[in-house]
């Protein structure tokens, strides 16, 4: 009787702990995927992030960002009079060309671009030079 029962017993044990085994695998997958995730979205920003730059009346924030290449990146104007973020070298802006909005970003309104050149793109205000930013694209 008592080897029969802890033969039993140990049975049970093993076929208790068996199915938890995977369980346990794909919670720890979960958790490392989950870890490596947040390591990589730390810094640089992810591409599909929303990135936004907040032009406000002493100039561009946050700056300088670093995105990956395809990242979208918004520039809304709060400031009070209209802004106009664009490439470097004013007044041409020929640096980057198609980084221009062409025309003036009115107050409360956004404008984004598709950074699909890796490098670092420094940037002005067109009617407010001496506002300057920088764009990392990695
Ligand atoms: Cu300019």
């Amino acid at each position: 009787m008592p080897p029969d029962s802890s033969r039993h017993a140990g049975r049970m044990q093993e076929g208790r702990s068996f199915p938890h085994q995977p369980i346990m695998k794909n919670v720890l997958t979960i958790f490392g995927m989950t870890l490596l995730f947040a390591a990589c979205s730390s810094s640089p920003i992810q591409v599909g992030e929303t990135v936004t730059i907040d032009m406000v009346a002493d100039g561009f924030t946050p700056d300088p960002i670093t995105v990956q290449k395809g990242q979208q990146v918004c520039w809304i104007n709060k400031d009070t009079h209209g802004r106009w973020p664009a490439s470097n070298i004013h007044p041409t802006h020929e640096i980057y060309s198609a980084f221009d909005p062409k025309k003036p970003v009115v107050v409360g309104e956004t404008w984004c671009f598709v950074f699909d050149r890796a490098g670092i793109w420094r940037y002005h205000d067109h009617l407010l030079p001496e506002f300057v930013g920088m764009v990392n694209v990695e």
